[in-house]
């Protein structure tokens, strides 16, 4: 499939959902006025695009059509391509210039942050980049053990330690480790739960200092990991991270489950950082770097607009249930291979660990054995000696009994004793 297969693949739902009904909506009007525009504004705020947003694309629009001197409502259509192409761009593409570079992988829990990680990594690696992973989500065990299975798949080398090590330490050590092997591009995985927000924003900017201060001239990207499906809520979340952790992009996933693809608008307007990937599917090449003119081809996509408009009768109520279902029946497997997979990967270590257990219980009953044997032939050997010093001693001093100790030789006799003569 190509790209831009998929990212109109990915973006399915939301162009069935949002821009389908745009385009049944320039449709049914046989001219432009207000209570087009109104509608449109509407179907916007609807579409998870924020209202601010919304309204600024129809003055936009507003605007456009006067200078145009357009008077078919489905020509609106193409004039929204472009103004949502030029919302989007600008400040896309991601600097990893120097090399080494940094990527600082942040978000909430369970966004997509380490499987992000995954496929970047996995798309370096294939550029012919060398890449170090920092598995600085040290908060669970099995975050460590989820980025090692991304870092095999991909090609990619780990620095990890141990769970609940400090994860400034391990974003140290990566940088050490990539700096003396030549690394290109170091991408450190960060927790997204804490015990509260403040220890994980403390986190992050102690994470951000140890970065520049062992890496002050490198290309350095915080990228802000959000979870397409959760709407608003992602733009709330942008709010929250761009104080604490100065994030220079967004990493929008799991836009194939969503309808609320607009959100990526209301990103951009409303907080003024640019969208860098998109996520649209669970697969290792379903991260796409975020090009604003195919996202905005892709939404209005003719192919299967016919699709998409009979798709936007439905209720939408009905769409909404459906979007939520889908998000978690789509998260729910993958999780579950992952988690199935370090199962799997920690039974046969466990296994391994069990077999080499009892070799070296048989190999200790061997040796144990060996050692007695050892002993035995040693305490034979040292009778043996024994017996004939004491001979020797009894034909030396003519004695008719074993030494008692009144023997006037007392001093050999207790060196005997202690086994110190020869
Ligand atoms: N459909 C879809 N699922 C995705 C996408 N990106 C990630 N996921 C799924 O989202 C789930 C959570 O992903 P993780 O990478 O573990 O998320 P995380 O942010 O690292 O989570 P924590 O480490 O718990 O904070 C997994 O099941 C992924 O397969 C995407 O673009 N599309
Ligand atoms: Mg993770």
């Amino acid at each position: 499939m190509g790209l831009f297969e998929k990212i109109k693949n990915g973006l399915r739902k939301t162009r069935d959902a949002l821009f389908g009904k745009i385009d049944k909506l320039l449709k049914s009007f046989t001219k432009i006025d207000d209570e087009l525009f109104e509608e449109l504004e509407e179907l916007l705020v609807m579409g998870d695009v924020g209202m601010y947003t919304a309204e600024k694309i129809c003055d936009e629009l507003r605007k456009r059509v006067k200078s145009e001197g357009i008077t078919d409502p489905t020509e609106i259509r193409r004039l929204l391509e472009d103004v949502i192409t030029e919302m989007l761009e600008g400040g896309n593409t991601l600097d990893i210039s120097t090399k080494p570079s940094i990527i600082l992988v942040i978000g909430v829990n369970g966004v997509g942050k380490t499987t992000t990680i995954g496929k970047l990594a996995a798309g370096f690696v294939r550029e012919g980049k060398r890449v170090t992973l920092a598995a600085a989500d040290t908060f669970r065990a099995a975050a460590i053990d989820q980025l090692k299975i991304w870092a095999d798949r991909s090609g990619a080398d780990i620095i990890r330690q141990n769970e609940g090590s400090d994860p400034a330490a391990v974003v140290f050590d990566a940088i050490s480790s990539a700096k003396a092997r030549g690394s290109d591009i170091i991408i450190a995985d960060t927790a997204g739960r804490l015990h509260n927000k403040k220890n994980l924003m403390d986190e992050l900017a102690k994470i951000n200092r140890i970065i520049d201060r062992e890496l002050p001239d490198a290309a350095k990207e915080v990228l802000l990991v959000l979870d397409a499906t959760t709407g608003q809520n992602a733009v709330n979340q942008t709010k929250e991270f761009k104080n604490a952790a100065g994030i220079t992009g967004i990493v929008l996933t799991k836009l194939d489950g969503t309808a609320k693809g607009g959100v990526v608008l209301a990103i951009r307007e409303e907080l003024d950082v640019p969208v860098k990937y998109i996520g649209v599917g669970e697969q290792i090449d379903d991260l796409q770097p975020f090009d604003p003119k195919e996202f905005a081809r892709a939404l209005f996509s003719d192919d299967d607009m016919k699709e998409a408009i009979e798709e936007a009768g439905r209720e939408e109520k009905e769409t909404k249930q459906e979007d939520i279902e889908n998000a978690e029946e789509k998260s729910v497997p993958a999780t579950a291979d992952i988690w199935a997979q370090i199962d799997a990967e920690a039974e046969a270590e466990r296994q391994a660990e069990l077999e080499k257990g009892e070799k070296t219980e048989e190999e200790k009953e061997a040796a144990r054995a060996e050692a007695e044997a050892e002993a035995k032939r040693r305490k034979e050997e040292q009778k043996k000696r024994s017996e004939e010093r004491r001979n020797r001693a009894k034909q030396k001093y003519n004695w008719s009994t074993e030494p008692t100790g009144q023997n006037d030789d007392d001093d050999w006799l207790e060196r005997w004793k202690k086994g110190d003569t020869d």
